[in-house]
C-alpha cells in the first residue's frame, strides 16, 4: 500500500518514516505520524546505534508544515518593492505571466540577463537543486549563473590550491583514533556539520583524548568537550598556525621524510615563516601582536601538535569566512603536513572539517543542456580548475558580486545587464552581505519570481510569489551528509497543503508555456525511481517503505590513505602529484593577494583599520541553534528557546553603560539595527556575535528591528572567492 493512501485511511494512525535535510549539514530520520491525512506529531530515530536522531529543528517541522504564514496561492506585487502589499493570484495568471517574461527578457537583452540562483533550502535530488530550472533556461539558450558557496569556498580555494582536490572530509568515528583534537572555529553542538558529530565527540572526551577549542567565543562545545579554550581575534588565524609552524620548524619537530616523500614547497614556506622571504620572522611573539593569543600559549600549542600523533587539526569553515580566509585553510594544511598528519587514521588532512566524502552514489535527475551563456563568455581568472564535481563551481560571477553586477552590468565590466531574478530555496536578500545594498540591486531589476513556503524578507521584493510545498508533501530521495552515511527516501506524507505545488510541477507547467516540447517525459514518481536505479540501493520498494538506508563502512573513511600508503601508485590530484605548499598554479595567476604559499594577510576593518576608531568592534556572525540560517525563525516553539541578540562582552558592555537585555544600537556605515543585548563572559572582548539568519524587518526609518547580520556585512568577496561573513567593524551604544 502506498504511502499516500495510508495517510488518507480514516482512522489509524500511520508511522511513515523520512529523511529530514533542512539546509543545516546534517539529515536526520523523522517518524511521522500521520491521521486521516494529517501529521500529528513527529518522532525521530529509536532503533539500532549509530541512530540518526533529529534535532530539535526537525522535531518541530509539524509547525512548520502547517504553520499560519504559510503561503497559500500565487500573488502578485500590488505595492512598492519590500513594502509587502500583494494580490492573490491563479495558478494560470502566474505561470502565464512569468513565462511571458522569460520570454520578453531572453528575447530583448539576450539569455544572459537571466539570472537563476538556488541556495541549499532544502537538500531533496529531485525537486530542491538547481537542476529542473537549469535545464528549462538551458533549454531556452542559457542564464547567468553565479558560482560560489556560502559555506566554504575559502576552504574548497585552500584544499584546491594544495591537494587538488576537494574531497578531503574523514568520517567522524576517526576521532576516536586521534590523540590530540583541536576544534578550530567550529561549534558542533550547535551547527551541526554532520548528524552525529557531537555524539563522536562526547564518545572521544570520554576516552580521554585531548581537545582544545580555538575560538572568539566560549562556545557550547568547547564547554562540553574542550580540556582548554584559546581565544583569538576574528580573522587572524592564519597568523596563528604560521606562527605554529615557526615554532616546529625552529625546535626541528617537523616530519621531515613525510615532507620529503609527499609535499612540494616546504623549503619556499620556511623562507616565509623563518623570515628569510621578508625579514621578519613569524615568531609567536609576532602572531601575539596580531591573534592577542599569548606567546607561550603559541610555543605549547605548536609543540603539543607537533609531538601527539596522530592529531586531527579540525580547521572550522568559520574562519575561512574571512576576507583571505583562503590563507586560513592553506596554512591549516601546510601544518598538517608538516607534521605528516595526512592520510592516517586519528590525523586529519585540516582541509574544510565539513563536505562530501565520495562515498555512496546517487543519481542526480534532469539533465542539463550546455550554457550557451557560460560557453560565450571568459571563465573567471581567479578559480582553480578541477574542483571535483562542486556544484557550484560553474557560472562566471561569484556570488558574492552579484549585487554589484546587478547595479553596474556591463558598464561595469560584467557580462551582461540583469534584468530577471528567478530564484527558489534561497532568501538572498536576508543571507547575501550588505542588505541596503541588495535593496537597491532587487529594486533595479525589471522582474522577480521568487518560490517559497513564507513571505521572507526576499520574497517581499518579488513580482510573483509561488506557493511552494514542503518535503513532507512531494517524493523525493536525498543522501545524508552524516555517520552512518545514509540513503533516505523523503515520503510524500501528506497532500500538498492550500495551492501549493511541488518545484518539478511548477518547471513542467513554464515550459509548456514556453513551448519546451522536450522539456520532461517523466512523473515525479518515474524520476524518483530512475535516481534511485542510478544510485547503490537495490531495491526501490524496500528503499521506500523503510526510508531510511544506512551505509556500514568496514572503518573509519580516512582521505589520502592511498597516496600515503602507495605514493608511487597514487600521487595526489596536483599538477606535482604531491601536496603543494608552493602552488605554481598560484604563481602563473599572478595576484599578490593569493599568494604561492600560504601567509597572513591582515585583513580589511581590521583593529589597525582606521575605521575602527569609528567602529572599534570585530563582528562574528555565527549560525545558530533554533535556526537553519532564516529557516525555522518564525516557528514559535524554537522562538522560545532563546532571543535574536547581540553577544558582547561584560567589559565592552560596561565601557558602554550596557546591561544584560538591553536594546541597543548596532551600526556601521552600511547600516543600522536596534537590538537585544546579551552580556556575556563567554566571548572575548573587543568581539561581538550576532547570529545570523534573522530575519530582516526595518522600521519606518530603515533601521532594522530583526537583527539580520548582512545589515552590517560588506558585500566584497574574499581574493578566494569565500563570503566574508566574520569580518566587519561595528559599534554598539545604548537605544
Ligand atoms: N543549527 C544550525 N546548524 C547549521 C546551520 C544553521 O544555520 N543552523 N547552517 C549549516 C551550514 S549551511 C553551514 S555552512 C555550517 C556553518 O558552520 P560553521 O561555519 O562552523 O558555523 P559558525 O557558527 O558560523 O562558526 C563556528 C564557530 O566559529 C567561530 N568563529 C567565527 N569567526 C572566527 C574566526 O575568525 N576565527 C576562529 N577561530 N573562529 C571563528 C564562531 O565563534 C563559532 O563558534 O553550519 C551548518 N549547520
Ligand atoms: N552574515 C552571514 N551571512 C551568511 C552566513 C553567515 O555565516 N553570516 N552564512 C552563509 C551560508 S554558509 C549559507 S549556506 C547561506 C544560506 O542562505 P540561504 O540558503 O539563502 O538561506 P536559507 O534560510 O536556508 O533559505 C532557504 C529558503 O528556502 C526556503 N525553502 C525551504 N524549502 C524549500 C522548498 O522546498 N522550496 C522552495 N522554493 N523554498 C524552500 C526557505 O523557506 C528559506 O526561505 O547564508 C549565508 N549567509
Ligand atoms: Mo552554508
Amino acid at each position: 500500500m502506498s504511502n499516500e493512501r495510508n495517510s488518507r485511511s480514516a482512522g489509524a494512525e500511520k508511522i511513515v518514516p523520512t529523511a529530514c535535510s533542512s539546509h543545516c549539514g546534517g539529515s536526520c530520520v523523522l517518524k511521522v505520524h500521520v491521521k486521516d491525512g494529517v501529521i500529528t506529531r513527529i518522532e525521530t530515530d529509536d532503533g539500532e546505534e549509530p541512530q540518526l536522531r533529529a534535532c530539535l529543528r526537525g522535531r518541530t517541522y509539524r509547525q512548520r508544515v502547517y504553520a499560519p504564514d504559510r503561503l497559500k496561492y500565487p500573488m502578485k506585487r500590488s505595492g512598492a518593492r519590500g513594502e509587502g502589499k500583494f494580490q492573490r493570484i491563479s495558478w494560470d495568471e502566474a505561470l502565464d505571466t512569468i513565462a511571458s517574461e522569460i520570454k520578453r527578457v531572453v528575447e530583448t537583452y539576450g539569455p544572459a540577463a537571466i539570472l537563476y540562483w538556488v541556495s541549499g533550502g532544502d537538500q531533496g535530488v529531485l525537486h530542491d537543486t538547481w537542476r529542473r530550472m537549469s535545464r528549462l533556461f538551458c533549454l531556452m539558450g542559457g542564464y547567468t549563473r553565479p558560482w560560489g558557496l556560502h559555506s566554504y569556498e575559502g576552504g574548497i580555494f585552500g584544499e584546491l590550491a594544495t591537494y587538488g582536490t576537494a574531497w578531503t572530509a574523514s568520517t567522524r568515528d576517526d576521532l576516536l583514533n586521534s590523540r590530540l583534537i583541536i576544534l578550530w572555529g567550529w561549534d558542533p553542538v550547535n551547527t551541526i556539520a554532520d548528524t552525529n558529530t557531537s555524539w563522536y565527540l562526547v564518545q572521544a572526551r570520554e576516552a580521554g583524548i585531548k581537545i582544545i577549542s580555538i575560538d572568539p567565543r566560549y562556545t557550547d562545545s568547547t564547554a562540553t568537550f574542550a580540556h582548554q579554550w584559546i581565544p583569538i581575534r576574528p580573522g587572524t588565524d592564519a597568523a596563528l598556525l604560521i606562527a605554529m609552524a615557526n615554532v616546529i620548524v625552529t625546535e626541528n619537530l617537523q616530519d621531515q621524510a613525510f615532507l620529503d616523500t609527499y609535499t612540494t614547497g616546504f623549503e619556499a614556506f620556511k623562507d616565509y615563516i623563518l623570515g628569510a622571504e621578508d625579514g621578519i620572522p613569524k615568531t609567536p611573539r609576532w602572531a601575539e601582536a596580531i591573534t592577542g593569543v599569548p606567546a607561550r600559549t603559541i610555543q605549547k600549542l605548536a609543540k603539543e601538535y607537533a609531538t601527539t600523533k596522530p592529531a586531527a587539526l579540525l580547521a572550522g569553515i568559520a574562519p575561512g569566512r574571512t576576507a583571505y580566509g583562503e590563507q586560513y585553510h592553506r596554512a591549516a594544511i601546510a601544518l598538517a603536513a608538516i607534521t605528516g598528519n595526512v592520510g592516517i587514521p586519528g590525523g586529519s588532512p585540516a582541509g574544510k572539517v565539513w563536505g562530501p566524502l565520495g562515498v555512496g552514489r546517487m543519481g542526480s535527475g534532469p539533465k542539463i543542456p550546455r550554457n550557451l551563456v557560460d560557453a560565450e563568455t571568459p571563465p573567471p581568472k581567479d578559480k582553480l580548475p578541477s574542483r571535483g564535481g562542486y556544484i557550484y563551481g560553474h557560472g562566471i560571477i561569484n556570488v558574492f558580486k552579484l549585487t554589484d553586477a546587478i547595479l553596474k552590468g556591463k558598464s561595469g565590466g560584467y557580462p551582461a545587464d540583469y534584468k530577471l531574478l528567478y530564484l527558489n530555496n534561497s532568501n538572498i536578500l536576508n543571507q547575501w552581505p550588505n542588505t541596503n545594498r541588495i535593496i537597491q540591486a532587487l529594486n533595479k531589476l525589471e522582474f522577480i519570481v521568487v518560490e517559497e513556503q513564507f513571505m521572507t524578507p526576499t520574497a517581499r521584493f518579488a513580482d510573483i510569489v509561488l506557493p511552494m510545498t514542503t518535503f513532507l508533501e512531494r517524493n523525493d530521495v536525498t543522501m545524508g551528509a552524516s555517520l552512518p552515511l545514509f540513503y533516505g527516501y523523503r515520503n510524500k506524507i501528506i497532500e500538498p497543503l492550500y495551492e501549493t505545488k511541488a518545484p518539478l510541477e511548477v518547471a513542467n507547467e513554464l515550459a509548456a508555456r514556453l513551448g519546451l516540447t522536450d522539456y520532461n517525459d517523466k512523473s515525479e514518481e518515474e524520476w524518483v525511481r530512475q535516481i534511485v536505479q542510478e544510485s547503490d540501493v537495490p531495491d526501490y520498494d524496500n528503499f521506500k517503505k523503510q526510508a531510511i538506508i544506512k551505509i556500514r563502512l568496514p572503518q573509519p573513511h580516512v582521505p589520502f590513505s592511498k597516496e600515503i600508503n602507495d605514493p608511487a601508485n597514487n600521487p595526489f590530484p596536483t599538477p606535482s602529484g604531491k601536496i603543494e605548499i608552493y602552488s605554481q598554479q598560484l604563481a602563473d595567476m599572478g595576484n599578490p593577494k593569493l599568494p604561492i604559499v600560504p601567509k597572513y594577510i591582515e585583513t580589511w576593518e581590521s583593529l589597525n583599520d582606521p575605521l575602527a576608531s569609528k567602529y572599534p568592534l570585530q563582528l562574528i556572525t555565527t549560525h545558530f541553534k533554533r535556526r537553519a540560517h532564516t529557516q525555522f525563525d518564525n516557528i514559535p516553539w524554537l522562538r522560545e528557546l532563546e532571543p535574536q541578540a547581540i553577544k558582547i562582552n561584560t567589559i565592552d558592555a560596561q565601557a558602554r553603560g550596557v546591561k544584560d537585555g538591553d536594546m541597543v544600537r548596532v551600526f556601521n556605515d552600511r547600516g543600522k539595527m536596534i537590538i537585544r543585548a546579551k552580556v556575556t563572559e563567554r566571548i572575548m572582548p573587543g568581539v561581538v556575535d550576532l547570529p545570523q539568519g534573522a530575519w530582516y524587518s526595518p522600521d519606518d526609518k530603515g533601521v532594522d528591528r530583526g537583527g539580520c547580520a548582512n545589515v552590517l556585512s560588506r558585500d566584497e568577496p574574499s581574493p578566494g572567492g569565500a563570503l566574508p561573513s566574520n569580518t566587519a567593524l561595528v559599534q554598539v551604544e545604548k537605544a
